[in-house]
């Protein structure tokens, strides 16, 4: 083959030349450039060319090698780990992925954990039980009698197979639990879900949240009581906020106190959510019964503590002035999308 055919040869053959790996490049640079490789092979047929052609062919050799060596340049690069590959020059496509800002907290569970926030602020533990509960721990150890209406089918959603086991009413069956397995001082709060067989309205549901506060120590008092509630409303929803309680009834505390905060809707002039009256009811408490301390391994002549209740459903209704309880259930965007303050991002 004449030297201007095998010249046109390689040209074609660099065009077309490929390499995946480092050791392929390896093979390519021998190939074409080594001590016997085919551009320098040429170089020594060079010499034999005659004088009318030297020129030429000379500059299209020259131009061959330079090729051959711009072509090895490129294949180095394409293989070469070290370098990020063209298609990361916009960007490294390895890095975790933008989460677009598509889920958003619930606004039960960014107003419990507000809740549950302010006492821990004041030295409560967060506790947690089954939602299953046997009889002893969801009724019989916090002195609800055996003909109580609570144990009535038509509040409890009872288990199959008798009336042993029941979806819990309370999360006072988990601070029966830590009772039982604590020796006090005890300060601890239960967050969680309750469920009662009620009929679904705007102010009721079947399911619902509460955090439920037990403190045991001794020489405790209905004071430490009520400063604590009026802490945390003040903490919760402002200064200018206090509580009133008024006399009521559980079979697990006595005395028993319903607790009222100031209206958060009129400020206490009146309106309709606090019927004219400025204020609303937000929880139920008490000094813990004796005989519940007792029956939960606790001596009753020594220990005594006060203990709490309330419903986060409420608690948030009066902080984002939710009119309707259904709306928490809904999955409504309307509604859920003004809680984007507890929104995840990356
Ligand atoms: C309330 C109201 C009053 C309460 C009692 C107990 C326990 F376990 F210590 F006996 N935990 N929570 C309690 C007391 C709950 O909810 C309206």
């Amino acid at each position: 083959m004449s030297l201007r055919d095998r010249i046109a040869e390689l040209e074609a053959e660099l065009r077309k030349a490929e390499a995946r790996t480092a050791e392929e490049v390896e093979r390519f640079r021998v190939a074409m450039l080594g001590r016997n490789g085919a551009v320098t092979e040429l170089f020594a047929r060079f010499r034999q060319v005659g004088a009318e052609e030297k020129r030429e062919l000379g500059q299209r050799l020259n131009r061959l090698k330079q090729d051959a060596q711009a072509r090895w340049e490129e294949l180095r690069q394409g293989v070469d780990d070290s370098r990020p590959p063209k298609a990361c020059e916009e960007g490294d496509p390895t890095r975790p992925a933008a989460l677009d800002p598509i889920g958003g907290a619930h606004p039960i569970g960014l107003v419990r954990d507000r809740i549950v926030e302010v006492f821990r602020g004041i030295g409560f533990t967060v506790s947690q039980g089954p939602e299953v509960e046997d009889d002893h721990h969801n009724f019989s150890a916090l002195n609800f009698p055996p003909d109580h209406p609570a144990r009535d089918m038509q509040d409890t959603f009872f288990v199959e197979g008798g009336k042993e086991h029941s979806l819990r009413t309370h999360t006072s069956s988990v601070q029966v639990r830590v009772m039982e397995s604590t020796a006090p001082p005890i300060r601890t709060i239960s967050p969680g879900r309750v469920y009662r067989n009620e009929a679904i309205s705007a102010r009721a549901h079947a399911m619902f949240h509460q955090v439920e506060g037990l403190y045991v120590d001794k020489d405790v008092s209905f004071a430490e009581l009520k400063g604590t509630l009026d802490h945390f409303v003040k903490t919760l929803f402002g200064p200018g906020m206090g509580i009133r309680m008024r006399p009521s009834y559980f079979p697990f505390t006595e005395p028993s106190a319903e607790v009222d905060m100031n209206c958060t809707i009129c400020g206490g002039d009146g309106c309709a959510v606090c019927k004219q009256s400025g204020w609303v009811e937000i929880m139920g408490c008490g000094m813990v019964d004796p005989a519940v301390l007792a029956n939960c391994g606790i001596d009753p002549t020594i220990w005594s503590g006060f203990a709490f209740g309330m419903g986060v459903e409420r608690i948030a209704q009066l902080m984002y002035r939710v009119p309707d309880l259904r709306l928490y259930w809904e999955n409504d965007m309307r509604f859920l999308e003004q809680f984007r303050d507890g929104t995840f991002r990356t």
